[in-house]
C-alpha cells in the first residue's frame, strides 16, 4: 500500500505567494523574484511532504493564481481579447485572471465559478470553434522536472480533459448551440503531447482529476471517456484517474472499465461507494486509491477506522493494488497547525491541516502494510486517544441549544401574514417607489484595517478601535445622505469577513491565526471552525446598528450574515449534521434579528451567498438540502413583525436550478447579482414569476470602472420591461468592501440619478 496527496496547498505557509504576487501587481518585485518566490514556496512543500513519509508526493498543481487557468495557458485557450497586447506569458496569465487596465490595455477577467461545492473559484476557460488548440507550454512537466532537480520524484497532476471542457463554456463568438466537449477531439492531441513529455521525463504514474465523474452529467460521457483515455495511455506513463467530493454511482460502471492503471475515489464524503467500487475493479487490474482523508475539512482522520475500511479493499485486491489517499487536492485546508500559537493544547489535539494530514496517509499505509514500526505504532495509539478525547467532547453538548432546536415547529419558520399584507405595513419605512440601497459594506481602507491590526496587537484599547469604529459608521451614513440614498446601511467597518465576524461572536467557534484557505487569487478567507453547539452569548451587531441609525431620520438597514453561508464558509463539526448546525445557527440569528428590531432598526438583510454553492452535487440530493437551508433562512428572520422588512443577497449565483426555493425563503426584497448575466437571469425571475420585491445590481462593483449615468438608466429601464415598478429596488450588485471611495461615490450618484429619471418616467 502506497500513501499519496492528491494536491497541496500553493498559497505558502505564511501566505508567502499572495505577497509576492501582490507584489508583482504593484510594480514591486520583477518576474524574476517572483518565479524564485514560487520556487522556494513549491521546494519548501515538496520537502515537507516528502519528510513526513508520503510516496505519491503531487506536482504540477502550484499556480500562482489558478490551476485551471495553468490548464487553459498551456492549452493556448487564451480568448482574443488577451492577445496581441505584447504581454509576457506570466502577464497574459495574470490578465485572464484579474483584467488588466494599464498602458493602452483594458481587459476585464474572466468569469470565475466555483469550484464544484467549495468557496474555491476557478477561471472558467472559453473554448470556440476558432481556439486554437496546441501545447503552448507544459506547466506540468515543468514543476515535475523542478521537483526531480531537488531530488524529489513527484506524480505530476492534470486535469482531465473531458473534465476540462465540460467545466469550459462557449466563448463569446462560438455559433449559437458550440458546446465546449465537441473540442475534445482537437484536444487531445495537446493531451498526448502533454502525457507524452511526462513519461520521457520518467514520471512513474500521473494523476489525471476527472472530477466531473461525480456529477449526473458525465452519466453522458461514457463513450468520450472510453476512446479518450484508451488513446492517452498508449502515451502516457500509467495513469490514475482521480474523481472527488462526491460518488460516482452509476458513473462507476464504465469508469471502472477504462483502461487505466488505477482510479482514486473519495471515502471521505462518500464511504458507502467503496463496496460498490471493490466490486467493480475486482476482475480488473485498477488499482484503488482510496481517500480516506479529509481533504475539505480539518477533523484528525480516525486512522483505526480508515484503516479498517481499507482493510476491505486490501482484503479484496491485494495490498499492491491499494493507495491510501487523501480524499481530494489539500487546497481547501490550511497548510499547518505548526503556526497556530493560541489553540489550547485540547482543540489543537482534534485537528489536522494538511501537513498533518501527509503524516496520517503515510501512517495509514504503513498501518495497511502491517508495519511493526515503533513510530508508526505510537502514531496509531496517539491518534486513538485524540479521536477518543474528541469523542468525550463530543457528549458535552449544550442541552439548551439541543432542547430548542428540537422544539422548532413550523410556525417557527412563517411571518405573520404574507408578502402583499406585510408590503403595506412596511410603508412605515416611507420608503420612495424604486427605493435606493446599498448590500451593506462600503469600502474597507487601509486605515480601517490598519486599526483592526492595532487592536489584535494591543496597541490601541477596545475603547479606542469602538471610538475609531464610530467615526467610520458617521462617514458613511453622512456619505449615503449626501449622495441621496433612500435605506441606509452602516458600512460594516467593524467586520474583518462577514463569516468569521459572526463566528468569532458566537459560542462553538474555534478560530486560526493563520489558517488561511484560497478563495480564489491572491484572496484568501480564514474559516471559522465550529467544534460544538451554537449559541449566541449577547447582540453582536446591535450597537452598531442602532448607533448607525441614530445619526439619521432615514431608515437604517440592519447586516447580518445567514446561516447557511455561515455553514457553507466554516469548517462544520462531522459528529452533528450540517442541518443541525444551520438550525443551531439559525436560531442565534433569530434573536439577533429581534433584538435589531427590538432596537428600532426595521430593515434586516440576512445575506445568503453560499445557499447555492451548498447545493449538493447529485439532482437526487438537492431536496433534502434545499428544505433544511430555507427553513433555516426562514427560521432566522420569520420572527419580526409584518411592519419590518427582510431583505437578502445572494451572489455568484446559477438561480435557475433554484427559484422555487428563492421563492419559499420569503424575504421581502432580495438583491441578487444580476449586472453580468444581462437580462436572461431576470426574465427567470418573471417567467417564474417571483412575487416578493427585487434588487437586480444595476453595476458590476467588481471593477472599479464607473458605470454611466445613461447606462444605468437604461439597465432600470431594461428591468422594468420584465418586473413591476412597484417591486423594484435600485441597488448595485454586490457589497463595496473591495472598491475605493473615489468610484463608490460617483457610481452611486449615478444609481441615485437612474432611480430619479424612473421616479418620473415610471410615476
Ligand atoms: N467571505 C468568505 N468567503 C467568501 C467571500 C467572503 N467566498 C466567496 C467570496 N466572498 C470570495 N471573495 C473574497 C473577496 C475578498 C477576500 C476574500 C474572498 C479578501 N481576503 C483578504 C485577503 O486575501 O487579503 C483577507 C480578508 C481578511 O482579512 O479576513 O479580501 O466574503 N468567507
Ligand atoms: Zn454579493
Amino acid at each position: 500500500v502506497k500513501s499519496s496527496v492528491l494536491g497541496f496547498p500553493r498559497i505558502g505557509a505564511n501566505r508567502e505567494v499572495k505577497k509576492a504576487v501582490e507584489a508583482y501587481w504593484a510594480g514591486k518585485l520583477t518576474a524574476e523574484e517572483l518565479t524564485k518566490a514560487a520556487a522556494d514556496v513549491k521546494k519548501a512543500s515538496w520537502t515537507a511532504i516528502k519528510e513526513r513519509g508520503v510516496d505519491l508526493i503531487p506536482s504540477g498543481d502550484f499556480t500562482l493564481y489558478d490551476h485551471v487557468l495553468e490548464h487553459s495557458l498551456s492549452f493556448n485557450v487564451i480568448p482574443p481579447r488577451y492577445q496581441g497586447h505584447n504581454l509576457s506569458d506570466l502577464d497574459v496569465f495574470f490578465a485572464m485572471g484579474r483584467g488588466r487596465q494599464a498602458a493602452g490595455v483594458d481587459v476585464p477577467a474572466s468569469e470565475m465559478k466555483k469550484w464544484f461545492d467549495s468557496n474555491y473559484h476557478f477561471v472558467v476557460p472559453e473554448v470556440s470553434e476558432e481556439t486554437d488548440f496546441k501545447l503552448r507550454r507544459n506547466h506540468v512537466l515543468e514543476q515535475y522536472n523542478e521537483a526531480k532537480a531537488l531530488g524529489i520524484e513527484t506524480r505530476p497532476v492534470v486535469l482531465g480533459p473531458i473534465s476540462y471542457l465540460v467545466l469550459s463554456k462557449a466563448a463569446k463568438g462560438a455559433k449559437a448551440g458550440f458546446e465546449p466537449i465537441s473540442a475534445l477531439p482537437k484536444l487531445l492531441p495537446v493531451y498526448t503531447e502533454l502525457l507524452a513529455q511526462l513519461k520521457a521525463a520518467g514520471a512513474q504514474s500521473v494523476q489525471v482529476d476527472e472530477p466531473i465523474l461525480v456529477l449526473d452529467a458525465a452519466a453522458a460521457r461514457a463513450a468520450e471517456y472510453a476512446s479518450t483515455y484508451a488513446a492517452l495511455v498508449k502515451v502516457a506513463p500509467p495513469i490514475v484517474i482521480a474523481t472527488y467530493f462526491g460518488r460516482l454511482d452509476s458513473n462507476l460502471e464504465f469508469a471502472a472499465k477504462l483502461p487505466v492503471a488505477g482510479l482514486h475515489i473519495d471515502l471521505d464524503r462518500a464511504p458507502e461507494q467503496l463496496d460498490a467500487t471493490i466490486a467493480a475493479v475486482k476482475s480488473t487490474s485498477l488499482v484503488l486509491s482510496l481517500g480516506l482523508v479529509s481533504g475539505r475539512n480539518i477533523w484528525k482522520t480516525d486512522l483505526t477506522a480508515a484503516a479498517t475500511l481499507a482493510g476491505k479493499a486490501v482484503q479484496a485486491l491485494g495490498s499492491d493494488r491499494v493507495i491510501a489517499a487523501t480524499s481530494s487536492s489539500l487546497l481547501h485546508t490550511p497548510v499547518t497547525l505548526a503556526s497556530e500559537k493560541k489553540l489550547t493544547s485540547e482543540q489543537r489535539d482534534w485537528f489536522s491541516f494538511a501537513l498533518e494530514k501527509c503524516a496520517e496517509v503515510a501512517t495509514l499505509a504503513s498501518v495497511l502494510n502491517g508495519s511493526q514500526d515503533a513510530k508508526v505504532t505510537a502514531a496509531l495509539e496517539e491518534n486513538k486517544t485524540s479521536i477518543a478525547k474528541r469523542r468525550e467532547f463530543e457528549r458535552t453538548s449544550d442541552d439548551a441549544v439541543r432542547k430548542r432546536v428540537a422544539a422548532i415547529t413550523p410556525e417557527d419558520l412563517k411571518r405573520k401574514n404574507p408578502f402583499e399584507i406585510r408590503r403595506k405595513a412596511q410603508e412605515k419605512l416611507n420608503l420612495p417607489k424604486f427605493p435606493t440601497t446599498t448590500i451593506g459594506s462600503f469600502p474597507q481602507t487601509k486605515e480601517i484595517r490598519q486599526a483592526r491590526a492595532k487592536l489584535t496587537k494591543g496597541e490601541i484599547t477596545e475603547a479606542e478601535y469602538d471610538e475609531f469604529i464610530k467615526k467610520e459608521i458617521e462617514l458613511v451614513v453622512r456619505f449615503q445622505e449626501k449622495v441621496g440614498l433612500d435605506l441606509l446601511v452602516h458600512g460594516e467597518p467593524e467586520r474583518n469577513d462577514m463569516v468569521q465576524y459572526f463566528g468569532e461572536r458566537f459560542n462553538g467557534f474555534v478560530f486560526t491565526q493563520n489558517g488561511w484557505v484560497q478563495s480564489y487569487g491572491s484572496r484568501y478567507v480564514r474559516p471559522p471552525i465550529i467544534v460544538s453547539d451554537v449559541s449566541r452569548p449577547g447582540p453582536v451587531t446591535v450597537q452598531w446598528s442602532s448607533y448607525a441609525q441614530s445619526l439619521t431620520s432615514k431608515p437604517m438597514k440592519g447586516m447580518l450574515t445567514g446561516p447557511v453561508t455561515i455553514l457553507n464558509w466554516s469548517f462544520p463539526r462531522v459528529d452533528v449534521s450540517r442541518k443541525t448546525q444551520s438550525q443551531q445557527l439559525a436560531l442565534a440569528l433569530r434573536d439577533e434579528v429581534i433584538d435589531l428590531e427590538k432596537a428600532g432598526i426595521f430593515a434586516i438583510q440576512v445575506d445568503e451567498p453560499a445557499i447555492r454553492e451548498g447545493l449538493p452535487l447529485r439532482r437526487v440530493d438537492w431536496d433534502d438540502y434545499l428544505t433544511w437551508a430555507v427553513d433555516s433562512f426562514r427560521l432566522s428572520t420569520a420572527g419580526v413583525e409584518d411592519s419590518t422588512q427582510t431583505h437578502s443577497h445572494f451572489c455568484y449565483s446559477d438561480f435557475n436550478d433554484i427559484f422555487p426555493s428563492i421563492q419559499r425563503l420569503d424575504a421581502d426584497v432580495i438583491s441578487i447579482e444580476a449586472s453580468k448575466s444581462d437580462m436572461k437571469l431576470l426574465s427567470a425571475f418573471q417567467q417564474y414569476g417571483y412575487s416578493n420585491s427585487i434588487g437586480p445590481g444595476v453595476y458590476d462593483i467588481h471593477s472599479p470602472r464607473v458605470p454611466g449615468d445613461q447606462e444605468i438608466k437604461d439597465r432600470v429601464a431594461a428591468m422594468l420591461e420584465l418586473l413591476s415598478p412597484d417591486l423594484l429596488f435600485i441597488n448595485p450588485d454586490c457589497g463595496l468592501k473591495t472598491r475605493g471611495w473615489k468610484e463608490t461615490e460617483a457610481s452611486l450618484e449615478n444609481v441615485v440619478a437612474a432611480a430619479k429619471w424612473a421616479r418620473a418616467t415610471y410615476a
